[in-house]
């Protein structure tokens, strides 16, 4: 912990000021000196500008934060990071840089979730609610003089409309769209493609029935995962409706079938499509992994580049909303995403928003790109091992499940084998999950137990030529009991 009794602060022309209401003003005043690109959108609250605009400033309030000040504004947020509250209010009322720094939201979301009590009560930032303040705002103090994009770029990013990167999408890069498919038809030509159906969802009693006022008077003191926190759907309601977070908590629950008593199934709450119906998986009944979710969430949430778990393929129908999908098959990692060599660990910028700014325009015209938006009533397909990064474009309601079709029995097959680090959502119990679902396979189909049991044990020299295992998720063709990858299995024998 930084003890804050030894800042050396004051150095430069605005000395910190004892009494915040000293230095309280009103942000009115137009904002001279400002460049256009912090007009186009709307102000920072507290008047904050983009590093570049220090260029041509004659004043800046850096110059006040004493040693603080000498730092790059990133490295002061991480130190920021390890105070407490009243280590930050204490800081902050040093100077008017400071108090910037001490009221950048992001620092209070980690102390509210780090002290998560169930008297928290959400008042329109993490800042007021950690607080208690009365109004959600930092107060008004004039920091048009503090460049920092550390600050300001969340704030920016905050505020980026969607609309210019989910409209006019090139031809070739539509996701199609289909009205539903039987399951022959998706076995066939379907199950390494991304697609929509418009259909299957419209006949789902949580579709005709299901909105956030319903929700609310149901399972207004159901308890939801949200991230790192266990909210009443009450509480999350208040957050989601009046957040300004860049990345705002998303509500993701894989227990919600059980805590919302639904009844799944033909005359329940919703039933799977008919594409989607064979489940291998199935086989481990109660002992499968974690495979549906339902998922709330405002406008701008939604999820990063990933590719679902265990290389299952997944479909994600929006009960209410809208989603833009951007995908990317196996073999092209999508720009601004970084993986390591195995594939454990993915690195891309922090938030969807960042993401759209820095990379959306390459990630179009890259080969292999996939956009649709999924309206209200439709189910998306992503095929197993395909690269998505999803953003929500009105509050939106979905359920999702994951599910391993034949024509994938393999790749999930061989994660659980080879990838058994990476395996996620078993039971701690499961010691073995690969084990344990070849036991299932060889019970139920001995057929496909055998084929993959007998490729993997072969030596296919041709194959380890040519076979990029990469390819395997895009390429099309009919059932091979999708053991096309020979060269893991080889690696390891
Ligand atoms: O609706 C979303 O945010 C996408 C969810 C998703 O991709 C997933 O559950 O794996
Ligand atoms: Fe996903």
């Amino acid at each position: 912990m930084i003890s804050t009794t030894t800042l050396q602060t004051g150095t430069g022309p605005e000395a910190p000021i004892p009494a915040e209401q000293d230095w309280l003003e009103h942000l009115s005043t137009p904002n001279e000196g400002a460049t256009s690109s912090n007009t186009e959108t709307e102000q920072h609250p507290l008047g904050i500008r983009p590093a570049g605009n220090a260029l041509t400033s004659q004043q800046n309030a850096q110059d006040g934060m004493g040693f603080f000040g000498q730092l790059p504004d990133a490295l002061l947020l991480l130190l920021l990071e390890y105070l407490d509250q009243s280590a930050l209010t204490n800081l902050g009322s040093t100077c008017r840089g400071l108090y910037a720094f001490s009221a950048f939201d992001q620092l209070w979301r980690d102390i509210a979730i780090n002290n998560m009590s169930e008297h928290f009560s959400w008042r329109g930032s993490w800042r007021a609610s950690v607080m208690r303040l009365p109004t959600p705002g930092p107060a008004k103090v004039d920091c048009r003089y503090l460049f920092s994009d550390a600050l300001h770029r969340p704030f920016l990013c905050s505020q980026v409309s969607l609309s210019p990167y989910v409209s006019v999408i090139p031809k070739h890069n539509e996701i199609p769209r289909l009205k539903d498919l039987s399951p022959a038809e998706f076995n066939d030509a379907w199950v390494d493609r991304p697609f929509i159906l418009t259909e299957p969802v419209k006949s789902w009693q949580v579709y005709n029935e299901w909105n956030q006022e319903k929700l609310l008077a149901k399972h207004g003191d159901t308890v939801f995962r949200a991230e790192a926190v266990d909210w009443p759907f009450q509480k999350y309601m208040a957050y989601m409706n009046n957040t300004c977070d860049e990345s705002p908590l998303y509500l993701f629950d894989r227990a919600f079938v059980e805590k919302m008593n639904l009844d799944v199934g033909a005359q329940g709450a919703y039933a799977l499509p008919q594409a989607f119906q064979e489940d291998l998986f199935t086989l481990l009944g109660d002992q499968r992994p974690d495979h549906r979710w339902l998922i709330i969430g405002p406008e701008r949430s939604g999820s990063t580049f990933h590719k679902d778990p265990n290389a299952t393929s997944a479909w994600n129908a929006v009960i209410r909303g809208s989603k833009y999908w951007i995908m990317f098959p196996n073999s092209v990692l999508p720009p601004g995403v970084y993986m390591s060599e195995d594939g454990s660990e993915v690195t891309s910028p922090l938030s969807i928003p960042e993401w759209l700014l820095s990379f959306h325009a390459e990630a179009r015209s890259t080969p292999g790109c996939l956009e649709g938006i999924c309206q209200e009533g439709e189910v998306l397909h992503v095929p197993s091992g395909w690269w998505h990064l999803v953003v929500n474009l009105d509050p939106a309601i979905a359920i999702t499940q994951n599910f391993v079709p034949r024509a994938h029995l393999g790749a999930a097959v061989r994660f659980l084998k080879h990838k058994a680090n990476q395996v996620s959502g078993f039971r701690d119990t499961i010691t073995d999950p690969y084990a344990l679902f070849m036991d299932r396979l060889r019970q139920a189909h001995p057929d496909m137990a055998a084929a993959f049991e007998e490729s993997a044990s072969k030596k296919r020299k041709w194959e380890e030529v040519v076979h990029d295992p990469a390819e395997e998720n895009v390429k099309g063709g009919g059932f091979s009991f999708g053991f096309g990858s020979d060269i893991e299995e080889e690696e390891e024998s």
